[in-house]
């Protein structure tokens, strides 16, 4: 890091960097046959964490028009997020007894995998989404969708006309946002005053406790704690009302929000002070996390160097942003690996960054049975093993990669 960049979040110049994955490509930018030879862009990908106010973020932020314009992830391909996302909307149209005089938000509202179920619901929904070729496949699933990211003004303008919404879900998007203060404001502008925001992101502390360093790239700018997000809703209208753990994306907050004043729920409280206990808003908490992360990766490449030795033949599942990193950091190519299989459409045919491993439907791992297939997507990793039954039944095994390198499956 040349010089103290203020902290995204307070402004305070106290960032402590603790760990350097180098310049690495987009984790999401998925390559051509006709780009392979190319240059790939690289940037800066440092974690830092802020001593003024305990957010935690990347120091090198790009601009979200580089990243989120045009998008390879189609959240519907995931049954784990289409699931998880049902039974929040219709634990929601219970608990808060919705109905057609109401609006459903969400903002990075993708191909409409969650606002779906306020539709069949029958009830008013507005998704807000700001990659255009995404948009045509939410409309296609009857979810009217707004092209453009969610800003301040953008919260205000449609307040002002009138769409103020019940329920703001905001799923995996609080982490992806540099201007995060007009974010937030944004939803407060937006929320009606008995509204409730839903907020799911990734939660910092299973991404430390469980070594999901991969978890780390350009798109993710904040890692965040519950204190973190309880200091950054109040600086911008916000009340963080209750909190959950959720196991989705390796392990998360569902976050709700409401316009102040409220009064937090005990889980809030219990979990601020176990963070407190815990050291999760002193630099401390982090130290060792950058050594972990190159012992992971040096006993991962060795793994599979002593597997691929022995004879094996080695392939990886998931072309997720995830195993960019994963693949980038450990410095694993296809002198190990032959090929990535993923389920979406929208990447196969396409090769993964840095790694440039050629993406072939899923299907293939059945037809071409490799001995061990690395599971970058170990977050679906039970999903996953439910689906590749065949592939495992015939002798197939999977490598988990996080905590540790482990073999599931007959060694
Ligand atoms: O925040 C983000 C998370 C929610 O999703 C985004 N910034 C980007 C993205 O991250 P990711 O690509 O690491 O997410 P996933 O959900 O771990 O990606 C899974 C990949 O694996 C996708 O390409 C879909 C694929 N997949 C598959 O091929 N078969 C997924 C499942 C569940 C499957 O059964």
């Amino acid at each position: 890091m040349t010089s103290p960049r203020a902290c995204l979040g307070c402004g305070a110049e106290t960032l402590w960097s603790f760990l350097d994955l180098g310049e690495t490509p987009l984790a999401n930018s998925l390559l051509a046959p006709d780009a392979l030879q190319g240059p790939e862009p690289r940037f800066p990908l440092e974690v830092a964490f802020c001593q003024a106010c305990a957010l935690v973020q990347i120091t090198d932020p790009l601009p979200p028009e580089a990243l989120f314009s045009e998008y390879s992830y189609f959240s519907s391909v995931s049954d784990t997020v289409v699931d998880n996302a049902k039974a929040i909307a219709t634990r929601l149209v219970s608990e808060r007894e919705l109905g057609p005089d109401d609006l459903a938000m969400e903002i990075a509202s993708n191909d409409g995998y969650l606002l779906r179920n306020y539709v069949a619901a029958g009830i008013p929904v507005l998704g807000i989404e700001p990659a255009a070729n995404v948009v045509p496949t939410a409309e296609e699933n009857g979810v009217p969708t707004r092209n453009a990211f969610f800003t301040s003004e953008l919260g205000s303008d449609l307040a002002s006309a009138g769409s103020r919404a019940s329920i703001l879900h905001a799923n995996n998007v609080l982490a992806h946002v540099p201007s995060i203060n007009g974010f937030v404001k944004g939803i407060a502008a937006v929320l009606r005053d008995d509204g409730v925001a839903v907020i799911e992101t990734p939660y910092v502390c299973d991404l430390i406790d469980h070594l999901e360093f991969d978890t780390v790239y350009h798109e993710h700018v904040f890692y965040y704690s519950l204190s973190a997000i309880d200091t950054l809703f109040r600086r911008n209208g916000l009340m963080v009302v209750d909190v959950e753990r959720i196991p989705i994306h390796g392990g998360s907050l569902r976050v709700f929000a409401a316009r102040g004043p409220a009064q937090p729920s005990h889980e809030v409280d219990r979990l601020l002070a176990e963070e407190a206990d815990r050291g999760v808003t002193l630099k401390g908490y982090y130290a060792g996390f950058g050594s972990q992360v190159k012992r992971l990766c040096v006993d991962l490449r060795d793994l599979l160097v002593r597997l691929k030795g022995g004879g094996a033949r080695l392939a990886a599942y998931g072309a997720a942003a995830k195993g960019a990193t994963l693949l980038n950091a450990a410095g694993i190519g296809r002198e190990l690996l032959e090929y990535v299989v993923d389920r979406s459409p929208h990447k196969q045919g396409l090769h993964m960054p840095g790694a440039l491993l050629p993406i072939l439907p899923a299907e293939h791992l059945a037809e071409d049975r490799p001995d061990f297939v690395l599971v970058l997507a170990w977050n679906h990793v039970e999903e996953i093993v439910r689906q590749q039954a065949s592939y495992l039944g015939s002798g197939g095994r999977f490598i988990v990669p996080v905590p540790e390198p482990r073999i599931l499956g007959p060694r």
